[in-house]
């Protein structure tokens, strides 16, 4: 039977697949950009078509092709703040808009041209690594693309395979845990044997300056990821990704094959599905299943597993890394819902238990999404408020100086005076008062360089301070711009947490 899938058809991102009688191999003659290496004709390609790509959790239709043929793929970076948990977004690098990227499917012998696009909209440059190229760098060195350019590259997929891509620009653990990874599939020339669904489930590790839950916008932090302690684990992307309206879906007596990537960075997954046995494994990835009857399957991180399994009786089956605090306590949980009829002679009992879910049965439902939102008006009309305004300021002052003494006085001295040809001041200082986001940059960032203030030259060296909070920061700058003479307004911690957005890199020491 072939795959169905309901939802497919409007999951599409490029719906048009088409066939090209002429030649797909254009000579040196007829294509003069390439005039200087004449691509080499190969005789086993017939024809030409652009890839269907799907987002997370579907895949696209089997291959029914049995010749290899030229295969277009287009594939577009974009940089997106997107939901992480409920009141939790993150500053998203992706492949296609999604956490996991666009899934890819083509078949062994194809010829993948293949188009990266970087939108322009994003702040940092791309590529991309498929462990299916056979190549230095898996296609990483010719699909580099700065923000608004498009690269193009070739590869044959000569191994079939369900095989992890990812972003290779440096720093690379860093484009990988903000999400630039994706499963392309290439398929054996036979094909794989026909399921009646398949699906496209991948987990990911996230680093977030606040815990699980913590509200607000959540930048990278570099600590907790070079110390491999994640504050999320999850399948697709989000919390939830996989449970309750979005969960997948199936029914008794079909037969269900999940293609299971790991994008890591760090961790590795023992990818479980509460309540079935996997009637095969294809283990890491390769395409002979390897294996019959498994409980839990290993997913490395930059690997990737298949598993089928038959559904024997309803019910909500909960797909989790069977590193159980992730499941329950950091995200990595999914559900696949089927339907039908019960099965005595097989299993009798209740539904799954919503207390053995906790908090995570509920990720998603509209109750928890109208708190979110309510709690987000109220601090707006707080605020808002400018007496409330006012209070909140000396409060911010109050606390800066805490921060000032015991981080920058050392430098900037006691009265913010700074020590003459060496540190600049901050007492009524023109350059400190100028541009509200660019002292902020210079507290995260540090600074280096020559620079005048107060109509005198300095050239030396203040460190980042990216470890101090967002609270703390802006207290800080809240307080010096409101002493030594200074005249100013409040820095609130939005703003803080903005600018480090605008900076991904803020966190991380250069690694090149
Ligand atoms: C290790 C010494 C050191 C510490 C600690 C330090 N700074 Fe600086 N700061 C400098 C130096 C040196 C410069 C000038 C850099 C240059 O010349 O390029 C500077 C420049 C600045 C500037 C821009 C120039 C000006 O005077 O307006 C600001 C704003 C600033 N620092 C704020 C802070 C704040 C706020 C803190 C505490 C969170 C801090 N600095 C901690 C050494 C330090
Ligand atoms: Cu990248």
């Amino acid at each position: 039977m072939k795959t169905t899938n309901p939802n497919f058809a409007r999951l599409m991102l490029v719906a048009t697949a088409f066939w090209v009688a002429t030649s797909p191999v254009s000579s040196a003659a007829e294509a003069p950009v390439n005039a200087a290496k004449p691509k080499p004709v190969d005789p086993t390609l017939q024809g030409e078509e652009i890839a269907v790509l799907t987002q997370p959790p579907f895949v696209p239709p089997p291959i029914t092709r049995r010749h290899a043929t030229k295969v277009i793929v287009h594939l577009e970076v974009q940089e997106v703040v997107k939901r992480l948990a409920d009141g939790v977004d993150y500053l998203f690098w992706t492949f296609g808009g999604d956490v996991p990227g666009s899934f890819i499917r083509v078949r062994e012998g194809d010829l993948v041209e293949f188009h990266l696009a970087n939108h322009p909209s994003s702040k940092m440059p791309h590529n991309i690594d498929l462990h299916a190229v056979t190549g230095p760098g898996g296609g990483a060195a010719s699909s580099f693309t700065a923000p608004g350019h498009e690269s193009q590259f070739s590869f044959k997929a000569i191994n079939p395979g369900l095989y992890v891509y990812h972003c290779a620009t440096a720093p690379v653990g860093l484009h990988v845990a903000n999400g630039m990874y994706g499963l392309i599939l290439v398929e054996p020339e036979n094909g794989l044997p026909p399921v009646d669904r398949e699906y496209y489930v991948m987990q990911g590790d996230f680093y977030t300056t606040g815990r699980f839950g913590e509200e607000g916008l959540q930048p990278f932090d570099q600590r907790k990821a070079e110390d491999e302690r994640p504050s999320y684990v999850v399948f697709n992307g989000s919390v939830g990704a996989l449970v309750g309206d979005n969960a997948l879906k199936a029914k008794v007596g079909e037969s269900v094959r999940l293609f299971v990537g790991n994008g890591g960075p760090n961790l590795v997954s023992s990818f479980h599905v509460i309540g079935e046995i996997f009637d095969r494994v294809y283990q890491e990835g390769g395409i002979r299943p390897s294996q019959e009857q498994v409980q839990t399957t290993l997913v490395p991180a930059g690997g990737s597993v298949i598993v089928e399994f038959g559904l024997e009786v309803p019910g909500t089956y909960i797909l989790v890394d069977h590193s159980l605090f992730r499941a329950f306590n950091k995200g990595a949980l999914g559900m696949l819902k089927v339907e039908g009829e019960d099965n005595l002679l097989v299993y009798s009992g209740k539904e799954v238990d919503a207390v053995y879910l906790g908090r995570q049965a509920e990720a998603g439902t509209d109750a928890q999404r109208r708190v979110v939102e309510l709690e987000a008006a109220r601090a707006a009309a707080i605020t808002a408020d400018p007496k409330i305004a006012s209070l909140t300021k000396e409060i911010q002052i109050e606390r800066g100086k805490g921060v000032f003494m015991q981080t920058c006085f050392v430098c900037h001295q006691m009265e913010g005076q700074g020590i003459p040809g060496q540190i600049p001041p901050l007492a009524k200082a023109d350059y400190l008062m100028e541009d509200r986001d660019r002292s902020i940059r210079i507290v995260l960032q540090g600074m280096t360089g020559e620079v005048v203030v107060n109509e005198k030259k300095y050239n030396g060296v203040m460190l980042p301070m990216n470890n101090l909070s967002d609270a703390e920061i802006a207290n800080v700058l809240t307080y010096v711009r409101n002493s030594f003479g200074n005249q100013g307004d409040a820095i609130a911690p939005d703003e803080v947490r903005r600018v480090r957005a605008e900076l991904p890199v803020v966190n991380t020491p250069a690694f090149e």
